[in-house]
Protein backbone atom coordinates (compact mmCIF):
# COMPACT_ATOMS: atom_id res chain seq x y z
CA UNK A 1 0.00 0.00 0.00
CA UNK A 2 0.86 3.64 -0.50
CA UNK A 3 0.95 5.82 2.29
CA UNK A 4 -0.19 9.10 0.12
CA UNK A 5 0.55 12.27 1.80
CA UNK A 6 -0.17 16.01 1.23
CA UNK A 7 2.69 18.68 1.94
CA UNK A 8 1.36 21.47 4.31
CA UNK A 9 2.88 24.58 5.70
CA UNK A 10 1.45 24.94 8.89
CA UNK A 11 -1.92 26.41 10.14
CA UNK A 12 -0.17 29.78 10.75
CA UNK A 13 0.91 29.87 6.74
CA UNK A 14 -1.28 28.03 5.00
CA UNK A 15 -4.35 28.67 3.34
CA UNK A 16 -5.23 25.30 3.23
CA UNK A 17 -6.55 23.56 5.76
CA UNK A 18 -6.28 19.94 7.31
CA UNK A 19 -9.97 19.59 6.88
CA UNK A 20 -9.31 19.63 3.15
CA UNK A 21 -6.23 17.40 2.84
CA UNK A 22 -8.62 14.92 5.25
CA UNK A 23 -11.05 15.43 1.96
CA UNK A 24 -8.57 14.30 -0.42
CA UNK A 25 -9.72 10.47 -1.17
CA UNK A 26 -7.06 7.85 0.03
CA UNK A 27 -4.69 10.64 1.73
CA UNK A 28 -3.63 9.75 5.11
CA UNK A 29 -0.31 11.33 5.73
CA UNK A 30 0.92 15.15 6.42
CA UNK A 31 4.03 16.23 5.38
CA UNK A 32 4.58 18.72 7.52
CA UNK A 33 7.88 20.59 9.44
CA UNK A 34 8.59 23.41 12.27
CA UNK A 35 8.69 26.69 10.10
CA UNK A 36 9.73 28.78 13.13
CA UNK A 37 12.52 27.28 14.12
CA UNK A 38 15.54 28.74 12.61
CA UNK A 39 18.00 26.63 10.50
CA UNK A 40 20.75 24.64 12.66
CA UNK A 41 19.15 25.26 15.72
CA UNK A 42 17.27 22.00 17.73
CA UNK A 43 13.03 21.55 17.18
CA UNK A 44 11.80 21.84 20.80
CA UNK A 45 9.88 18.72 21.59
CA UNK A 46 6.77 20.68 22.63
CA UNK A 47 6.58 21.90 19.44
CA UNK A 48 6.70 19.14 17.75
CA UNK A 49 4.24 17.16 19.94
CA UNK A 50 1.69 20.02 19.31
CA UNK A 51 2.15 19.38 15.69
CA UNK A 52 1.76 16.24 15.86
CA UNK A 53 -1.62 16.35 18.07
CA UNK A 54 -2.67 18.92 15.32
CA UNK A 55 -2.39 16.44 12.37
CA UNK A 56 -3.36 13.53 14.23
CA UNK A 57 -6.40 15.71 16.01
CA UNK A 58 -7.91 16.22 12.35
CA UNK A 59 -7.49 12.14 11.14
CA UNK A 60 -4.62 12.52 9.98
CA UNK A 61 -0.63 11.33 10.46
CA UNK A 62 2.20 13.18 10.50
CA UNK A 63 4.96 10.65 10.11
CA UNK A 64 7.48 12.50 7.09
CA UNK A 65 9.59 15.96 7.51
CA UNK A 66 10.05 17.40 4.98
CA UNK A 67 12.83 19.54 5.48
CA UNK A 68 14.83 19.64 8.19
CA UNK A 69 17.39 21.89 6.77
CA UNK A 70 21.36 21.68 6.78
CA UNK A 71 23.15 24.76 8.34
CA UNK A 72 25.23 25.74 5.39
CA UNK A 73 28.43 25.46 8.06
CA UNK A 74 27.57 21.68 7.79
CA UNK A 75 27.89 22.39 3.71
CA UNK A 76 30.38 24.30 4.04
CA UNK A 77 32.84 22.12 6.34
CA UNK A 78 33.50 24.82 8.92
CA UNK A 79 34.65 24.02 12.73
CA UNK A 80 31.09 24.95 13.69
CA UNK A 81 29.75 22.59 12.05
CA UNK A 82 29.91 19.97 14.80
CA UNK A 83 27.55 22.03 17.08
CA UNK A 84 25.08 22.04 14.07
CA UNK A 85 25.42 18.51 13.85
CA UNK A 86 24.67 17.62 17.38
CA UNK A 87 21.81 19.75 17.23
CA UNK A 88 20.55 18.29 14.04
CA UNK A 89 21.64 14.82 16.42
CA UNK A 90 18.61 16.29 18.75
CA UNK A 91 16.50 16.92 16.57
CA UNK A 92 16.26 13.80 15.44
CA UNK A 93 15.74 12.53 18.72
CA UNK A 94 12.86 14.52 19.21
CA UNK A 95 11.45 13.89 15.89
CA UNK A 96 11.50 10.04 16.81
CA UNK A 97 10.16 11.01 20.14
CA UNK A 98 6.75 12.04 18.09
CA UNK A 99 6.26 8.60 15.59
CA UNK A 100 8.33 10.51 12.79
CA UNK A 101 9.90 8.20 10.87
CA UNK A 102 11.40 9.56 7.63
CA UNK A 103 13.45 13.28 7.45
CA UNK A 104 13.79 14.85 3.73
CA UNK A 105 16.65 16.95 3.47
CA UNK A 106 18.67 18.19 0.84
CA UNK A 107 22.35 19.06 0.56
CA UNK A 108 22.30 22.01 -1.80
CA UNK A 109 24.51 24.84 -1.70
CA UNK A 110 22.83 28.42 -0.83
CA UNK A 111 19.70 27.42 -2.88
CA UNK A 112 17.00 25.21 -2.69
CA UNK A 113 15.32 24.63 -5.85
CA UNK A 114 15.26 27.24 -8.46
CA UNK A 115 12.78 28.50 -11.01
CA UNK A 116 12.82 31.19 -13.12
CA UNK A 117 9.32 32.47 -13.33
CA UNK A 118 6.33 31.38 -10.72
CA UNK A 119 3.44 31.85 -12.26
CA UNK A 120 3.78 31.72 -16.48
CA UNK A 121 0.30 31.28 -17.51
CA UNK A 122 -0.43 28.07 -19.74
CA UNK A 123 -2.97 27.98 -22.69
CA UNK A 124 -5.69 26.77 -20.39
CA UNK A 125 -5.51 29.67 -18.29
CA UNK A 126 -3.27 28.16 -14.92
CA UNK A 127 -0.46 29.18 -13.92
CA UNK A 128 3.18 27.09 -12.62
CA UNK A 129 6.51 27.35 -12.69
CA UNK A 130 9.02 27.55 -15.15
CA UNK A 131 13.03 27.47 -15.52
CA UNK A 132 14.49 29.02 -18.12
CA UNK A 133 18.40 28.78 -18.45
CA UNK A 134 18.60 31.90 -20.24
CA UNK A 135 17.21 33.66 -17.11
CA UNK A 136 19.66 32.33 -14.45
CA UNK A 137 22.67 34.26 -16.14
CA UNK A 138 21.57 36.94 -14.41
CA UNK A 139 22.63 37.71 -10.88
CA UNK A 140 21.87 35.62 -7.88
CA UNK A 141 20.40 38.89 -6.08
CA UNK A 142 18.24 39.23 -9.35
CA UNK A 143 17.35 35.64 -9.24
CA UNK A 144 16.28 36.13 -5.93
CA UNK A 145 14.22 39.25 -6.55
CA UNK A 146 12.02 37.57 -9.16
CA UNK A 147 11.02 34.45 -7.06
CA UNK A 148 10.63 36.49 -3.69
CA UNK A 149 8.52 39.49 -5.57
CA UNK A 150 6.11 36.41 -7.00
CA UNK A 151 5.02 34.36 -4.03
CA UNK A 152 1.48 35.74 -4.00
CA UNK A 153 3.25 37.17 -0.28
CA UNK A 154 3.66 33.83 0.84
CA UNK A 155 7.43 32.42 2.31
CA UNK A 156 8.57 29.66 -0.17
CA UNK A 157 10.23 26.74 1.22
CA UNK A 158 13.89 26.29 1.01
CA UNK A 159 14.23 30.28 0.87
CA UNK A 160 14.01 32.09 3.88
CA UNK A 161 14.72 35.52 3.89
CA UNK A 162 17.54 35.99 6.40
CA UNK A 163 19.47 33.30 4.47
CA UNK A 164 19.28 35.24 1.23
CA UNK A 165 20.30 38.42 2.92
CA UNK A 166 23.52 37.11 3.63
CA UNK A 167 23.79 35.79 0.18
CA UNK A 168 26.93 37.70 -1.15
CA UNK A 169 28.60 36.19 2.08
CA UNK A 170 27.56 32.90 1.41
CA UNK A 171 28.86 32.94 -1.95
CA UNK A 172 32.64 33.74 -0.68
CA UNK A 173 32.04 30.96 1.92
CA UNK A 174 31.93 28.61 -0.79
CA UNK A 175 34.31 29.60 -3.05
CA UNK A 176 36.33 26.38 -2.01
CA UNK A 177 33.40 24.04 -1.50
CA UNK A 178 33.78 22.14 -5.14
CA UNK A 179 31.63 19.04 -5.60
CA UNK A 180 34.64 16.43 -4.19
CA UNK A 181 34.66 18.98 -1.02
CA UNK A 182 30.72 18.87 -0.59
CA UNK A 183 30.62 14.95 -1.17
CA UNK A 184 33.39 14.72 1.99
CA UNK A 185 31.24 17.09 4.02
CA UNK A 186 28.10 15.13 3.46
CA UNK A 187 29.83 11.91 4.47
CA UNK A 188 30.94 13.97 7.67
CA UNK A 189 27.41 14.77 8.16
CA UNK A 190 25.82 11.18 7.67
CA UNK A 191 28.93 9.58 9.40
CA UNK A 192 28.05 11.53 12.60
CA UNK A 193 23.90 11.08 12.13
CA UNK A 194 23.28 7.86 10.82
CA UNK A 195 23.90 6.05 14.02
CA UNK A 196 21.60 8.05 15.81
CA UNK A 197 19.06 7.32 13.20
CA UNK A 198 19.59 3.66 12.86
CA UNK A 199 18.49 3.86 16.94
CA UNK A 200 15.85 6.16 16.82
CA UNK A 201 14.24 3.91 14.01
CA UNK A 202 14.54 7.17 11.68
CA UNK A 203 15.23 7.26 8.00
CA UNK A 204 17.14 9.98 6.17
CA UNK A 205 15.61 10.90 2.76
CA UNK A 206 17.69 12.95 0.70
CA UNK A 207 16.06 15.31 -1.74
CA UNK A 208 18.05 15.83 -5.74
CA UNK A 209 19.32 18.85 -6.35
CA UNK A 210 16.57 20.86 -8.32
CA UNK A 211 17.55 21.62 -10.87
CA UNK A 212 19.96 18.84 -11.62
CA UNK A 213 22.90 20.88 -12.26
CA UNK A 214 25.09 23.41 -11.32
CA UNK A 215 24.31 27.39 -11.18
CA UNK A 216 25.95 29.83 -10.50
CA UNK A 217 29.12 28.01 -10.14
CA UNK A 218 27.88 26.02 -6.83
CA UNK A 219 28.36 22.45 -6.86
CA UNK A 220 25.36 20.05 -7.06
CA UNK A 221 25.76 16.25 -5.89
CA UNK A 222 22.81 14.80 -6.18
CA UNK A 223 21.74 14.82 -9.80
CA UNK A 224 21.63 10.78 -11.84
CA UNK A 225 21.65 7.41 -10.73
CA UNK A 226 25.79 7.45 -10.67
CA UNK A 227 25.00 10.59 -7.40
CA UNK A 228 22.62 8.29 -6.12
CA UNK A 229 25.07 5.18 -5.93
CA UNK A 230 27.96 7.75 -3.83
CA UNK A 231 25.65 8.97 -2.07
CA UNK A 232 24.23 5.41 -0.69
CA UNK A 233 27.75 3.90 -0.38
CA UNK A 234 29.01 6.58 1.86
CA UNK A 235 27.62 5.43 4.38
CA UNK A 236 26.06 2.01 3.70
CA UNK A 237 22.76 2.04 6.16
CA UNK A 238 19.16 1.39 5.04
CA UNK A 239 18.76 4.50 7.62
CA UNK A 240 20.71 6.63 4.67
CA UNK A 241 17.77 7.02 1.99
CA UNK A 242 17.29 8.58 -0.89
CA UNK A 243 13.93 10.70 -1.68
CA UNK A 244 13.32 10.29 -5.61
CA UNK A 245 11.76 13.14 -6.92
CA UNK A 246 10.32 12.78 -10.19
CA UNK A 247 10.02 16.17 -11.56
CA UNK A 248 13.90 17.44 -10.22
CA UNK A 249 15.20 14.56 -11.89
CA UNK A 250 12.94 14.25 -15.09
CA UNK A 251 14.75 17.70 -15.56
CA UNK A 252 17.46 16.05 -17.09
CA UNK A 253 15.96 14.34 -20.08
CA UNK A 254 18.82 11.83 -19.60
CA UNK A 255 17.77 10.64 -16.26
CA UNK A 256 15.80 7.97 -17.08
CA UNK A 257 13.38 7.44 -14.58
CA UNK A 258 11.72 4.12 -14.16
CA UNK A 259 15.14 2.19 -14.15
CA UNK A 260 16.31 4.61 -11.46
CA UNK A 261 13.42 4.06 -9.58
CA UNK A 262 13.87 0.08 -9.85
CA UNK A 263 17.28 0.05 -9.13
CA UNK A 264 17.32 1.85 -5.94
CA UNK A 265 13.51 1.06 -4.83
CA UNK A 266 14.81 -3.15 -5.18
CA UNK A 267 17.72 -1.72 -2.86
CA UNK A 268 15.03 -0.64 -0.10
CA UNK A 269 16.80 2.87 -0.31
CA UNK A 270 13.66 5.09 -1.12
CA UNK A 271 11.51 5.76 1.56
CA UNK A 272 10.21 8.81 -0.02
CA UNK A 273 8.33 9.50 -3.58
CA UNK A 274 7.75 12.71 -4.92
CA UNK A 275 5.65 12.51 -8.07
CA UNK A 276 5.07 14.73 -10.45
CA UNK A 277 5.02 16.31 -13.82
CA UNK A 278 6.98 18.64 -16.50
CA UNK A 279 6.84 19.58 -19.82
CA UNK A 280 9.93 20.33 -21.94
CA UNK A 281 9.80 23.40 -24.21
CA UNK A 282 12.47 23.13 -26.29
CA UNK A 283 15.83 21.76 -26.78
CA UNK A 284 17.72 23.51 -24.19
CA UNK A 285 15.97 22.08 -21.87
CA UNK A 286 14.09 24.60 -20.36
CA UNK A 287 10.70 23.79 -19.55
CA UNK A 288 7.50 24.06 -17.13
CA UNK A 289 5.28 21.78 -14.47
CA UNK A 290 2.68 20.54 -15.50
CA UNK A 291 -0.72 19.17 -14.47
CA UNK A 292 0.08 15.54 -13.25
CA UNK A 293 -1.71 14.11 -16.37
CA UNK A 294 1.12 12.50 -18.40
CA UNK A 295 0.10 14.32 -21.46
CA UNK A 296 0.26 17.31 -20.08
CA UNK A 297 4.07 17.03 -19.87
CA UNK A 298 7.17 15.19 -20.59
CA UNK A 299 7.37 12.27 -18.35
CA UNK A 300 5.66 9.03 -18.69
CA UNK A 301 3.41 9.06 -15.16
CA UNK A 302 2.50 5.72 -15.58
CA UNK A 303 5.59 4.20 -16.47
CA UNK A 304 6.85 5.82 -12.72
CA UNK A 305 4.50 4.25 -11.00
CA UNK A 306 4.44 1.04 -12.85
CA UNK A 307 8.14 0.76 -11.62
CA UNK A 308 7.19 1.79 -8.43
CA UNK A 309 4.45 -0.82 -8.13
CA UNK A 310 6.78 -3.98 -9.65
CA UNK A 311 9.33 -3.30 -7.29
CA UNK A 312 6.55 -3.49 -4.56
CA UNK A 313 6.82 0.03 -3.03
CA UNK A 314 5.09 0.74 0.15
CA UNK A 315 6.94 4.04 0.94
CA UNK A 316 5.82 7.57 1.91
CA UNK A 317 4.61 9.07 -1.37
CA UNK A 318 3.39 12.33 -2.46
CA UNK A 319 1.63 14.77 -5.54
CA UNK A 320 4.80 17.99 -5.79
CA UNK A 321 4.08 21.04 -7.23
CA UNK A 322 0.83 21.15 -9.17
CA UNK A 323 -0.61 24.58 -11.29
CA UNK A 324 -2.73 27.00 -9.92
CA UNK A 325 -6.03 26.72 -11.20
CA UNK A 326 -9.77 27.96 -10.43
CA UNK A 327 -8.66 31.22 -8.95
CA UNK A 328 -6.62 29.81 -6.32
CA UNK A 329 -4.11 32.60 -5.15
CA UNK A 330 -1.98 30.12 -3.15
CA UNK A 331 1.76 29.44 -2.39
CA UNK A 332 3.34 28.66 -6.12
CA UNK A 333 2.96 25.14 -6.68
CA UNK A 334 1.31 24.07 -3.35
CA UNK A 335 -2.30 25.25 -4.30
CA UNK A 336 -4.73 22.64 -2.62
CA UNK A 337 -7.07 21.63 -5.93
CA UNK A 338 -4.04 20.77 -8.58
CA UNK A 339 -2.28 18.64 -6.13
CA UNK A 340 -5.40 16.68 -5.17
CA UNK A 341 -6.02 15.98 -8.82
CA UNK A 342 -2.51 14.79 -8.75
CA UNK A 343 -3.39 12.64 -6.01
CA UNK A 344 -6.46 11.34 -7.86
CA UNK A 345 -4.74 10.62 -10.51
CA UNK A 346 -1.73 8.62 -8.91
CA UNK A 347 -4.41 6.69 -7.21
CA UNK A 348 -5.83 5.84 -10.12
CA UNK A 349 -2.96 4.55 -12.22
CA UNK A 350 -2.36 2.63 -8.65
CA UNK A 351 -5.51 0.90 -8.33
CA UNK A 352 -5.41 -0.53 -11.89
CA UNK A 353 -1.89 -1.96 -11.54
CA UNK A 354 -3.39 -3.58 -8.47
CA UNK A 355 -6.12 -5.06 -10.50
CA UNK A 356 -3.70 -5.91 -13.40
CA UNK A 357 -1.69 -7.97 -11.30
C1 LIG B 1 10.30 22.52 -3.34
C2 LIG B 1 10.69 21.30 -2.62
C3 LIG B 1 12.03 21.47 -1.97
C4 LIG B 1 12.29 20.29 -1.05
C5 LIG B 1 13.64 20.35 -0.40
C6 LIG B 1 13.88 19.12 0.43
O1 LIG B 1 9.16 22.72 -3.62
O2 LIG B 1 10.68 20.20 -3.46
O3 LIG B 1 12.04 22.65 -1.24
O4 LIG B 1 11.32 20.29 -0.05
O5 LIG B 1 14.64 20.47 -1.33
O6 LIG B 1 14.80 19.43 1.42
Amino acid sequence: MLKMGFRWFGAQDDPITLSQIRQIPGTTQVVGALYDVPVGEVWPLEKIQALKKQVTDASLSLEVIESVNIHDDIKIGKPSRDRYIENYQQTIRNLAKCGIKVICYNFMPIFDWIRTDLAYPLPDGSTVMRFEHQQVEKSPEEMIATVQNNANGFELPGWEPERLARVQRLFTDYRDVDAAKLRANLKYFLDAIIPVCEECDVKMAMHPDDPPMSLFGLPRIYKNRDDMQQILAMHDSPYNGLTICTGSLGENPANDLPAIIREFVSRDRVPFMHVRNIKFTNEQGDFHESAHLSREGSLDMVAIMQALHEKHFDGYIRPDHGRNIWGETGRPGYGLYDRALGIAYLNGIWETLDHEK
